[in-house]
């Protein structure tokens, strides 16, 4: 054997090794690992959670695999049986880095890795390309994130979300920057992603149709740091409102480049920014700003308070953002297939459709398109370096004291 062909073997010895090692990682986030499961009688389920891990928006990435890891914990502690047989959930997570080809290579892998359903994929950029890998397969997706309206609309019958849309949040948006805010003249700057641009459109279209002047649009990227070309073009138009559609990443030095140039315009934004990490990002530059969630305030979820203390107490780390609703969207995959009376996503894929559900976050039951039904839009505003709620829009009314814990299924 030559020196090449040696070094070959080593190498693929290696890549053996560390795939085993992070399976086994994998298997520990459920509990037991696969083997010991199937030897205690308990059927090894897998679901698969995508987000972006690394790069710019990876705390947000993370945020969502947490909330997932806590509910297949939740789920494990419960011991779930599926038509009459225990059932071992395992989660296997994927980075797509937030990159639309990786995110189709990525939702491949896991339909070969044989998951029964897939929560996320956070952006969506990548949720929508991946939605057809999934389609194809017959496997449900529930995005805790996405928000582009494109996702549920391409006819298939695998597409879920559990948060409102941005026809629904733009138009909050713009509604507010009118009526609220009292505007006159605005600039809109998006990221060019399917998220950004898209509600960027649909602020632009709801602020129109107020008869506010739309004095500017810019447009900058997703990784992009230094905004000050944008700004300077956009301070000689004198807005009453900066509107960015984009990510925290990006939103939080527009802050900080806004103060410094002195622009006094109100920035606005979507939930893609309405996170603690954006307050980190701009500083003293966040004081005043405002941004959406795709959901009602926490104090007004019935499961927040719980969830919250296990977060903290398992992660030692903030609630970013998406984390609660991707532990609802995964309990909805087992009450799914809990209803059904089997894990097969052929049987299952069906409840899916049905699901009336209370979680952590609020009632879900879903439109003939997969979207929630009665999604609602909270307006949040940076009040002494905290988040405070403005206002919701829509929602569906839910008793506190038929509030889950969140580890209780409905
Ligand atoms: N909804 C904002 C972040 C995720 C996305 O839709 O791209």
């Amino acid at each position: 054997m030559n020196k090449y062909a040696r070094l070959s073997l080593i190498a693929a010895a290696a890549v053996t090794l560390v795939a085993c090692g992070k399976q086994e990682q994998k298997a520990a986030e459920g509990g037991a690992s696969a083997p010991q499961a199937e030897a205690s009688g308990q059927t090894v389920v897998k679901i698969g959670q995508v987000s972006p891990m690394t790069g710019p928006i990876s705390h947000l990435g993370k945020d969502n695999e947490f909330g997932a890891q806590l509910a297949i914990e939740d789920l494990n502690a419960e011991g779930i049986e599926v038509g009459g047989k225990k059932v071992k959930f395992e989660l296997v997570s994927e980075d797509d880095q937030g990159d639309p080809k990786i995110g189709t290579q990525v939702a491949q892998r896991l339909v070969d890795a044989g998951v029964v359903g897939v929560v996320g994929h956070l952006n969506s950029g990548t949720t929508i390309p991946a939605s057809k890998i999934y389609s194809d397969a017959g496997i449900p997706q529930i995005s805790p994130s996405a928000t582009n309206p494109d996702y549920t609309k391409q006819g298939f019958k695998t597409t879920f979300r559990v948060i409102a849309n941005d026809v629904q949040q733009g138009t909050a948006l713009g509604q507010f920057a009118a009526d609220g805010l009292k505007a006159k003249k605005v600039a809109i700057i998006d990221d060019r992603t399917a998220y950004g641009q898209g509600l960027a459109d649909e602020f632009e279209k709801a602020v129109k149709g107020k008869g506010v002047n739309v004095v500017k649009r810019e447009f900058t990227t997703n990784t992009a740091t230094d905004f000050n070309a944008i700004l300077t073009s956009i301070k000689a138009t004198q807005p009453d409102v900066v509107f960015y559609g984009g990510m925290d990443a990006q939103a939080g030095p527009l802050a900080k480049q806004m103060k410094r140039l002195g622009i006094k315009a109100k920035l606005m934004g979507g939930d893609g920014w309405q996170t603690p990490e954006f307050i980190k990002l701009a500083g003293d530059a966040s004081e005043g700003q405002l941004a959406s969630s795709c959901g009602v305030p926490r104090d007004k979820m019935p499961g927040f308070a719980e969830f919250d203390k296990k977060f903290k107490a398992k992660f030692n780390t903030e609630v970013q953002i998406y984390a609660p609703y991707e532990y609802d969207a995964v309990r909805v995959l087992v009450d799914s297939m809990k209803r059904a009376g089997s894990t097969d996503p052929k049987k299952y894929l069906a409840e899916v459709g049905k699901t009336s559900y209370t979680g952590v976050t609020g009632k879900i039951s879903f439109d003939d398109k997969g979207d929630i039904k009665n999604g609602a839009v909270t307006v949040y505003q940076v009040k002494n370096g905290k988040w405070e709620v403005v206002s919701t829009v829509g929602g569906e009314p839910v008793a506190a004291a038929a509030a889950p814990a969140a580890s209780a299924a409905q």
